[in-house]
């Protein structure tokens, strides 16, 4: 008998040992990547504290890198995740808009971790309209899923319906699977997507009670007439004072709408306002009311002596109110996070990544929604921590982009990117080398005309400057100087004393769309396959 237990702890203590002792296994990092949705960086205090403060999200940032210029390829949703996924450009990847389907035979990062001996898992938002590949567990929500009560596509049991506040059940499943389901044997990556702070922006019970008597500072922006800018600026439907809903967005209850003859601003404004409220349970709803009866009552007493003015800073106030409060939630479940990974020593060699999947106009230019590659939506909230590799506290200005996490994270784990994706790796950036990364940015969205109206355009950016093309309908040019123009406000594509500029930029985007093999057989041809979408009303 002695001997078989001797035997037993023998190969236990070995078994150990080399578990201790095997490098590759200890070497590899685990990733954790946070990304929220329409999180813009005016409203995280690591970079600006005057709208609110996020003390978990700040964490990243403290205990690794800040990057003040990360940026999209392409400012939606959906392009920005397939971006993401693939480390290709939505020419490439195909997935050009929220319509397009994702195409799953593209390659994607996590597939090729997961070939290589990695745990994954994914929580939240998606929005491919497919499930994902390469991910030995998920639980998802069905395209933009709702905020209270929301259904979750599940890799094991289909389809169900959680009860609770979205942002708090992507957390709780987040936690659950760290604690209970990952495998201490192998490095994991995790993906925890947040629904929030997406429209129509419904924060949680407890933080919409003390949102909404707040009053924010307004942006510089706000009643921006878009003068001095082209077509573009001027005829997309993302502004708060003409778009934004009264119903859905600003939550004036339909009898009230109805009581002070407010117009529909879009068919869906009073649906989506009862369809939000048919999610709730009896006690989420009467808490619900005692907040927001208040300020309904209090409109309605307000509207008719409110000038045009006025109507406008009530509508900011109320958007931030519940975008604020909707990001609240976001960053207690970042810090949860945040804790388990300290608690459970899983702090030191994790890759922790805090991002969005694109910027967000917080009444900038008189603006809600995204899309355009002026700043606020071109630039995009990052912080990475990587106890092992960063410094803790820095600051990073280059221009990343969403293009570069796909490269990144497998260069980190060691593993070397197929030749087709399209971005670069950002370890030298970690390891604080000062080198030049990226001279320009390429820019192109394409999702029109559909919701918010804002036209087709590419472009290129540069620290100093920014050439836009719109077309399909227009074909307009524009150039910003970024350094002198911050909020850009002028186009001065045709100033005399920009000619020289503008001629090197052009040279230089063209190199660029042959670089990443766009060109314009391809815009031609995505504008005929959108024509198709269109005729079979997916658009
Ligand atoms: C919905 C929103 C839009 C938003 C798109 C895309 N309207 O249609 O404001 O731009 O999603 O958002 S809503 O009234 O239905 O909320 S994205 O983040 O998925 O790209
Ligand atoms: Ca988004």
């Amino acid at each position: 008998l002695i001997l078989p237990v001797s035997l037993l702890a023998l190969s236990a203590v070995l078994f150990f040992a080399f578990k201790a002792h095997n490098p590759k296994k200890n070497k590899r990092p685990n990733i954790v990547f946070i990304m929220s949705d329409d999180h813009a960086y005016q409203a995280i205090s690591a970079y600006d504290n005057r709208l609110i403060q996020t003390p978990n999200i700040d964490r990243i940032a403290n205990e690794g890198m800040l990057f003040n210029n990360a940026c999209v390829t392409n400012s939606i949703c959906a392009p920005s995740r397939a971006v993401i996924l693939t480390g290709k450009h939505s020419h490439l990847n195909g997935k050009i808009d929220n319509y397009f389907p994702f195409d799953t035979t593209n390659v994607t990062f996590p597939q090729i971790l997961q070939a290589n001996g990695y745990q994954t898992a994914m929580f939240g938002k998606l929005h491919f309209g497919n499930n994902p590949k390469g991910f030995d567990e998920f639980k998802i929500l069905p395209d933009q899923g709702h905020y209270y009560n929301p259904d979750f596509i599940t890799k094991k049991e289909g389809k169900t319906k959680v009860a609770g506040y979205v942002t708090d059940i992507i957390t709780d499943m987040t936690l659950n699977w760290l604690k209970n389901e990952r495998d201490d044997d192998k490095p994991f990556f995790l993906a925890y997507l947040h629904k929030a702070p997406h429209r129509e922006w419904l924060p949680a019970e407890r933080h919409y009670k003390e949102f909404t008597k707040k009053t924010f500072p307004e942006p510089a922006t706000l009643f921006d007439n878009y003068e001095g800018r082209g077509r573009a600026a001027k005829e997309q439907e993302m502004t708060l004072m003409h778009h934004m809903t009264w119903g859905g967005d600003s939550k004036i209850k339909p009898e009230n709408m109805d009581k002070l003859g407010l117009k529909e601003n879009h068919w869906t404004d009073k649906a989506l306002f009862k369809s939000n409220m048919a999610r709730m349970d009896d006690a989420q709803l009467k808490s619900w009311n005692a907040t927001y009866d208040k300020i309904n009552d209090d409109f309605v007493s307000q509207y008719p002596n409110m000038s045009e003015k006025d109507q406008l800073k009530w509508r900011y106030q109320r958007y931030m109110q519940d975008y604020l409060g909707c990001i609240a939630s976001v960053d207690e479940g970042v810090g949860k996070v945040l804790d388990f990974l300290k608690a459970n020593n899983l702090d030191e060699n994790t890759i922790v990544v805090y991002t969005s999947d694109q910027g967000f106009y917080l009444g900038e230019h008189g603006w809600f929604d995204k899309r355009f590659v002026y700043d606020e939506s071109f630039k995009t909230p990052l912080m990475i921590k990587w106890p092992k590799v960063i410094k803790a506290g820095s600051k990073n200005s280059q221009m990343v982009q969403n293009l570069d996490f796909a490269q990144t994270f497998l260069e980190a784990a060691g593993i070397k990117a197929p030749s087709d994706m399209q971005g670069e790796s950002m370890i030298p950036i970690f390891k604080g080398k000062g080198q030049k990364f990226r001279d320009a940015a390429y820019y192109h969205y394409y999702e029109y005309p559909s919701i918010h109206m804002v036209k087709r355009h590419y472009a290129i950016v540069t620290e100093e400057y920014k050439l836009v093309h719109f077309y399909h309908d227009v074909d307009e040019w524009e150039l910003y100087d970024r350094r002198k123009d911050k909020n850009e406000m002028k186009n001065v594509y045709n100033d005399p004393a920009y000619a020289k500029v503008r001629e090197e930029l052009h040279k230089k985007l063209a190199a660029l769309r042959i670089k990443y093999k766009d060109s314009e057989e391809l815009d031609k041809m995505y504008i005929e396959k959108y024509k198709e979408l269109e005729k079979k009303k997916v658009i």
